[in-house]
This record gives structure tokens, C-alpha cells and sequence, in this order.
């Protein structure tokens, strides 16, 4: 019987995470995760797609690690052995970096150099290739030198998680040219989901609505909402970080839907889902900006499209719909309040289409 393919995830409880292991078990593959010990579960993600380990159905495993922790990185490495690994690991919210820079930089930038330090010996050792891919983010170009982005625009990152991953990046390539391991980058512009962390704004906002619809919240406070950002759909990204992997040669490429829409737009669509007027419950509140911003975001996914071939399949307004559904769902009152405005065909059809995109 030939063995399964097995894969090893860092943040394997994140929202990429739990998408990207969903699909991995669809290929076929048996799934290694690494979590951390906290004091509540934090499976949340992946409670659905996971078996108890004595069953010998499982194909989902969990080991304890922490990307901060060399030693335990490189024990995973040896007991799992896996042939591809997956990087997500990360302190990933941008404006906490800048509360927490020394933590945030051990993670996303550290974290990275233990992971390929540990694959460079395994390797060396052992013969057996293992596939790398990291997770980079569209926030390494920062002060945008370019419009819109691609793999050749230069870095300007602006915060301690941006400069980290910009670390990473360069590691990365770095392994790929001096130790010949097959080590991709992928520079992701933001994706969102229903399984988006509530407190990045896109969820932050269509939570918020579930919950004034819902009654139990008047006001939502906001930082910066004139940001742009390429926003497209986490489940269609994870499907590009396995396509780099499979790969003749490794290389690095950018995600994106190649369109770009500020928060302000974000609130004009979600509320107006539910027929409500944004400005009614919108207030600005500074603590939520940054010390430096980050203005502008839109990616040209052109390279990804014609190497992998890859394409976004969710338009803005159906993501938009997608989190707006889905958190009054959570809450019960989507059958009550959902898509205020609209004709119950018109709903229907939009219903219709989110379940075919998002189950
Ligand atoms: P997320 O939802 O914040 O998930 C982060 C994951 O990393 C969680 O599983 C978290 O575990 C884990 N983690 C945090 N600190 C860790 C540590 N010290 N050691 C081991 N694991 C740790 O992030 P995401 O949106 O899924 O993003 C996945 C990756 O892609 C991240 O590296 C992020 O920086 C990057 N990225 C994301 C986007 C985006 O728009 N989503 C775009 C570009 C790049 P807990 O559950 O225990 O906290
Ligand atoms: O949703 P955000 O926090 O995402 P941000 O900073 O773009 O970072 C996300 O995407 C990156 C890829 O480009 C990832 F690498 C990173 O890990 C993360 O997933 O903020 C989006 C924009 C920002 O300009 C922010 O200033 O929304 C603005 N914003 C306005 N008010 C707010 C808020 N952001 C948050 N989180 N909360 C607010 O109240």
C-alpha cells in the first residue's frame, strides 16, 4: 500500500489553518498540526474535522510546539517526517505588533529561521526532501512603491510584524539558493471568512452587525476606514499555497484578487446587506489606529494565474455576503433580519450561491 502524503502545519488552529487542513484531507493527505497548550480550547476551527487518534480513521493529528521553541520544532520534524510543511504560525495582527514587537518578531521572523534551520538538518541527514512554504503577507510592501504589487516590487514594511515577515521572506529564498531546499514564499494580500479572527476589521465589522441587528450592540468603533485593501477569500488562498508546493522548482508568488476597496466601502456593502446606514453606528476611535499605516493594497496575481493557475473565484460583494450571512446566522436572526431590502427570489439566489461557495 503506498503511504499517504504528509503534511505539517504551523498554526494549524488559525483561520488559513483550518481551511488549509480541510483541503489537505480532500487530497488525501494525512495532517500534523502543531498547537499551543492554552488554558481554553482554542480547536474551535478544526473541532469539525477532528477524530480521536485511536480511531484508525484519524488522519488529523495534533502535537503540542511553539514556533518560539527550537527544540520541540525539530522532535515534531522527526517523529512526523512530513513532505510538505506549511508555515502559518504567527502573532499576526498587525496593530498588536507594534504592543508587542519582541514576541511578534520571535514568531513571525525567528519562528521561520528555527523551522528551515530544523529542515536543513533533517534533510541533510536524512536525504528525504521536504517542501517549505511561508507564509508572507502583502503588509512586506507597506509604503507602496509600486501599483499595483507583484513579486518584483520592492519591500517597505511598516511594522514590527511587516519587518518580521520581510525577515522570513528573505530567509526563505535565502535556504532555497544556498542549501538548494524547495522553500516558496507566498505573499498573501488580506483574505477574510466567517472564520476570520474577530478583532481584524472585516469581521470586526460584519460581527457587529449581526449584533446590533441582533440588539445587543448600538455602536461600532473603527480606526483609519479611507485603507484600501486587495480583500479576497481564505479558502480560495490555502488552495494556491498547496499549488506552489507541487511545483517543478520552487518560487515565490503573489496572491490577490488585483482589486482593491477601503473600509469605508467594506461598511457601504455590509450594512447595506441588512438595509442599515453605516454612518447611524459608525465612531472613530484612535486607540485602533497605527503609529505608521499602511495606505494602499492591490496585487497583480498575474505570475500565480499563469505558473499555477491559479485564479480568485469569490467577488468582494460575495465575501461581503459571505461574513454578513454567516454571523447573523451565528446569532438566529438571519431569518428575521437578513439582507433587509431585498426580494425573498433575489435572496434565495444569493443564499443559494454563498452555500455552493462556503459549506
Ligand atoms: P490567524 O488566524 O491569526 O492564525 C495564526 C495561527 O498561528 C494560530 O493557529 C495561532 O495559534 C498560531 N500561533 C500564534 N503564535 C504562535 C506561536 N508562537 N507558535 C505557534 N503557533 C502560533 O492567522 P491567519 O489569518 O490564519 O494567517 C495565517 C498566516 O498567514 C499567518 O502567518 C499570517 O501572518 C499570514 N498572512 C495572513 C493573511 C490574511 O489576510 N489572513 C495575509 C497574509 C499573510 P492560536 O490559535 O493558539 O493563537
Ligand atoms: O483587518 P486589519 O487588521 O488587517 P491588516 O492590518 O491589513 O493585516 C491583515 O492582512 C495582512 C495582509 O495584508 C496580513 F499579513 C495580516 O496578518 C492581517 O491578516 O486592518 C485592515 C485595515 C487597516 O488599514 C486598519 O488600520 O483596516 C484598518 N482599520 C480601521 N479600523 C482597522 C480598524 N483594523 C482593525 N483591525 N480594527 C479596526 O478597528
Amino acid at each position: 500500500m503506498t503511504q499517504r502524503k504528509r503534511a505539517l502545519i504551523t498554526g494549524i488552529t488559525g483561520q488559513d489553518g483550518s481551511y488549509l487542513s480541510e483541503f489537505l484531507l480532500e487530497q488525501g493527505y494525512e495532517v500534523h498540526g502543531i498547537i499551543r497548550r492554552t488554558s481554553t480550547f482554542n480547536t474551535d476551527r478544526i473541532d469539525h474535522i477532528y477524530v480521536d487518534p485511536h480511531n484508525p480513521e484519524a488522519r488529523l493529528f495534533l502535537h503540542y510546539g511553539d514556533l518560539t521553541e527550537g527544540v520541540t520544532l525539530r522532535r515534531i520534524l522527526e517523529e512526523v517526517q512530513p513532505v510538505e510543511i506549511y508555515n502559518l504560525g504567527a502573532q499576526s495582527h498587525v496593530r498588536v505588533s507594534f504592543d508587542s514587537p519582541e514576541y511578534t518578531v520571535d514568531t513571525v521572523g525567528m519562528g521561520t529561521l528555527r523551522l528551515l534551520e530544523a529542515i536543513r538538518d533533517y534533510q541533510g541527514r536524512t536525504g528525504i526532501e521536504v517542501r517549505f512554504y511561508q507564509a508572507g503577507s502583502s503588509e512586506m510592501f507597506g509604503k507602496v512603491q509600486e501599483i499595483p504589487q507583484q513579486e518584483t516590487t520592492p519591500f517597505y514594511p511598516r511594522s514590527p510584524y511587516a519587518c518580521a515577515k520581510v525577515f522570513s521572506h528573505w530567509q526563505t529564498v535565502n535556504y532555497r539558493e544556498s542549501y538548494g531546499l524547495f522553500a516558496c514564499n507566498g505573499i498573501l494580500f488580506n483574505h477574510e471568512s466567517p472564520r476570520r479572527g474577530e478583532t481584524f476589521v472585516t469581521r470586526k465589522i460584519t460581527r457587529a452587525i449581526a449584533r446590533i441587528v441582533a440588539q445587543q450592540q448600538e455602536k461600532l468603533y473603527l480606526g483609519n476606514i479611507d485603507a484600501k485593501r486587495d480583500w479576497g477569500y481564505a479558502k480560495d488562498y490555502v488552495r494556491a499555497m498547496w499549488l506552489m508546493l507541487q511545483q517543478k522548482t520552487p518560487d515565490d508568488y503573489v496572491i490577490a484578487t488585483g482589486e482593491t476597496h477601503s473600509v469605508r466601502e467594506f461598511l457601504e456593502l455590509s450594512f447595506g446587506y441588512v438595509n442599515l446606514d453605516w454612518q447611524a453606528y459608525v465612531e472613530f476611535d484612535d486607540r485602533y489606529l497605527r503609529p505608521a499605516e499602511v495606505d494602499l493594497l492591490i496585487g497583480n496575481p498575474a505570475k500565480a494565474k499563469q505558473q499555477l493557475g491559479w485564479q480568485p473565484s469569490v467577488t468582494f460583494a460575495e465575501l461581503v455576503a459571505l461574513m454578513v450571512e454567516a454571523d447573523l446566522q451565528a446569532l438566529g436572526v438571519a431569518a428575521a433580519n437578513g439582507a433587509g431590502g431585498k426580494s425573498s427570489a433575489d435572496l434565495a439566489t444569493i443564499r443559494q450561491r454563498l452555500s455552493t461557495i462556503h459549506e
